[in-house]
């Protein structure tokens, strides 16, 4: 169990506290400290201690030492996936994966994302070709993908956008119809699942964050999932400068390796994983169950067939609040608590994107409305119970 964090909560005790929530309307001034949007979980400095002393005694700072080769096994192990090489952060993973399986042309990709999405494809010289997205689901909307296939087109790239699954299946129909590769970058989906298991086994390559604001953080980090050792070596060698041994060179790598005190982190965060995976439920279902009958405020249907990370609270302001997107955004603020407006401004309006055929408006109306209208609530292990509350107040009162 963690420290200071919300209690365990049935049906009736989160409906009891949502009627208090409800009942007080408007929250009482501003808050004294600041709650984010995000907060990464650290285990007690006690316990990364003996790490630190290992590495201290052996000097194995990086290039694959101890921790590094530990933390690959035990990730394959908790996530269910059978090869995944670590590197220094996601965005770094996706450069890499599209270095590996050679990808060059155009790539179909969803305008709704942080920007390292399509900035690794520009760091690639790969053109992105920006398609829609599913209003429901706020995923690259597989029944648009083929009209924006072109002769040049080599890949797609699609995102679990907040930790919920992509349409893996007609993403891979079209994929495999067209002899292209499928990228996901899957920065949210650390531990998602569907029927079938871990949701990062999709598509040629998957690519993880380890960023100190995801699910599961190395303070910076990420991993590329892939589906077999000679793509997992392959990726080895690109992430070390493209050194197989002492003095041959294969490819024009890069650096791209995690250190030893990040992979540490890593390990020691594994032991607090699912207590913290636990937190966040408890939040996303004290969240749904209050802001449910809430008119204008609309959030994310899971799938009761899917496993998720609650990584993120997206809610969407619809036009019937009485408060508009950023009215909301801006008022929460004057309490002390940092929602964020992501994916806002979408990727494809911003400068080296929005010269692009595919990046005008309305080319995209639903990532165009979905940028306008989600907010992410704070949601983290530590998340207290009465600044949830508040929170819930805010919005509830509004
Ligand atoms: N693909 C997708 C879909 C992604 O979302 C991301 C990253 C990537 C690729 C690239 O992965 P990495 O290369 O980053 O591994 C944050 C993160 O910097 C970024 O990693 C993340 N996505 C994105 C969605 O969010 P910002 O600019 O919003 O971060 P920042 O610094 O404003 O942090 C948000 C809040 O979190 C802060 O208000 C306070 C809290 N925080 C933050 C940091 C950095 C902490 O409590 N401690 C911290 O150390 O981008």
């Amino acid at each position: 169990m963690l420290d200071g964090i919300l209690p365990e909560v049935d049906g009736n005790a989160t409906s009891r506290r949502v009627i208090k929530a409800s009942q007080r309307m408007l929250p009482q001034g501003p808050m004294t400290q600041p709650i984010y949007v995000a907060q990464p979980h650290l285990p007690p400095l006690e316990e990364f201690l003996p790490y630190l002393e290992e590495i201290w005694s052996s000097k194995i700072l990086t290039n694959g030492g101890k921790f590094h080769q530990q933390l690959e096994e035990a990730l394959c192990d908790y996530l269910g996936v059978k090869h995944l090489a670590l590197c220094s952060n996601g965005t770094l993973g996706l450069v890499t994966a599209l270095q590996a399986l050679r990808v060059t042309g155009e790539v179909i990709t969803t305008p709704y994302s942080f920007v390292a999405t399509a900035h690794s494809l520009l760091w690639n010289r790969i053109e992105p070709v920006f398609v829609d997205i599913d209003p429901h689901t706020l995923n690259l909307d597989p029944t648009k993908i083929e009209a924006a296939i072109t002769p040049r087109t080599t890949a797609i790239m699609p995102v679990h956008c907040y930790g919920y699954p992509c349409d893996v299946q007609a993403i891979q129909e079209i994929a495999d119809r067209y002899n292209l590769k499928v990228i996901y970058d899957a920065a949210h989906a650390f531990g998602v699942r569907d029927e079938g298991g871990s949701v990062l086994r999709h598509g040629d390559l998957s690519v993880l964050s380890f960023h100190a604001t995801k699910v599961f953080t190395t303070f910076e980090g990420g991993a590329i999932i892939c589906p077999d050792a000679r793509t997992k070596l392959h990726i080895d060698h690109l992430k070390n400068f493209g050194f197989v041994n002492e003095t041959t060179v294969v490819a024009s790598g890069i650096n791209g390796k995690m250190s030893e005190i990040n992979a540490a982190i890593g390990m020691l965060q594994l032991r607090h994983i699912d207590a913290a995976l636990a937190q966040r439920e408890r939040i996303d279902t004290a969240y749904r169950k209050s802001l449910r009958e809430v008119p204008g405020i609309r959030v994310l249907q899971k799938k009761s067939e899917h496993t998720f990370n609650c990584a993120y609270f997206p809610i969407l302001v619809e036009p019937d609040y009485p408060l508009s997107r950023d009215g909301l955004y801006h008022k929460l603020k004057e309490h002390g608590i940092h929602a964020r407006r992501y994916f806002y401004p979408l990727i494809a309006s911003f400068p080296m994107y929005r010269g692009m055929l595919s990046a005008q408006a309305e080319n995209l109306p639903a990532a165009t409305l979905a940028a306008q209208k989600v907010l992410c609530l704070p949601i983290y292990p530590a998340l207290e119970a009465q600044d949830l509350d508040r929170i819930i107040g805010i919005v509830q009162g509004a």
